[in-house]
């Protein structure tokens, strides 16, 4: 398991859980569209975040919600994003930031702009010059696994599978195995098996309880079930807003199964939950 994970200018030690807060900077979105779609407003829910004790921000432009994600235009796309990276760059020196984006223009200038991490929801599927900005800007990459486009890769469209977990994992190696073809340092590189994405709920619960199998590839693993509809329907709560508990559930159930970074929208009190499950860790690790 790695214990570093190597970003732009930066690096981030893994020997606690790392709490990803997310920035949605889109009208749309489906928990949070529209409530920071101005850069100030993201700008202040970001700062928010951070004291709250996210270890990193993540700011994307464009949904993926599952009914009618509509593809944003890569002007718009940077019209969004680029002056919240801009302001937290600036604002927050400290703070590590990531952009969520699966094309190679916005993650070129969010860099730019000062992001560490470029967070692709189609694996570098999508652009195909995705691979070759990040080789080169030497950024962190999370590398999820999706199928589809952006417009129906969190729907059940491209839901079916012979063999759910083989399928899933071979076809996140591949997009691993593509990246480091193409220069991404390996040591740069996080895997997210993409809860809820090409998923049915039944896919994202096996995904979760097989995180092990990931986990032992040695890079540090993503985990994003925050809000996300399979929890809606284990809980009953019909809202994104009302999921933060089942969130915190799977934040550290994930955790518990290998994952080292939670993409939350509930920082703090997932922040809390997850200092409690690390110190129950490293108890028992200290008397073994
Ligand atoms: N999920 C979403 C977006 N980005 N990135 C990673 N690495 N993993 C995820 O599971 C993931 C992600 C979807 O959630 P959200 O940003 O809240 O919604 P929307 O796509 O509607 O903006």
């Amino acid at each position: 398991m790695s214990t570093v994970w190597q970003l732009r200018a930066r690096s981030l030690p893994l020997d606690r859980p790392l709490v990803m807060g997310i920035v949605n900077v889109t009208p749309d979105s489906f928990s949070d569209g529209g409530q920071f779609h101005d850069p100030e407003a993201a700008v202040a829910h970001a700062r928010g975040l951070l004291a709250e004790g996210a270890d990193i921000l993540d700011v994307g432009g464009e949904s993926t919600r599952p009914q009618s994600a509509r593809p944003v235009p890569v002007d718009e796309e940077l019209r969004r994003v680029l002056p919240v990276v801009q302001a937290l760059a600036s604002e927050c020196p400290e703070a590590v930031i990531s952009v969520d984006t699966v094309k190679a223009a916005v993650a070129e200038a969010a860099v730019e702009a000062g992001a560490h991490i470029v967070n692709d929801v189609s694996g570098m599927r999508l652009d195909s010059a995705m691979t070759e900005v990040c080789a080169r800007t030497g950024v962190g990459v999370v590398v999820m696994h999706s199928r589809g486009g952006v417009s129906d890769m969190a729907s059940y469209a491209h839901a079916e599978y012979a063999d759910f977990l083989d399928e899933m994992f071979d076809e996140l190696r591949e997009r691993v195995r593509v990246a480091e073809g193409a220069g991404v340092r390996r040591d740069h590189i996080a895997v997210d098996p993409g809860i809820g994405f090409s998923k049915r709920p039944e896919h994202s619960l096996l995904a979760l309880a097989c995180l092990e199998r990931l986990a032992a590839w040695g890079y540090p693993v993503v985990v994003g079930a925050s809000r996300k509809r399979f929890i809606g329907q284990l809980t009953g709560a019909t809202e994104p807003q009302q999921r933060r508990d089942g969130s915190i559930g799977a934040a550290v159930a994930a955790y518990d199964r290998g994952a080292q970074v939670l993409r939350v929208h509930d920082v703090g009190p997932t922040r809390h939950a997850l200092d409690v499950a690390a110190a129950i860790r490293a108890a028992g690790s200290a008397s073994a």
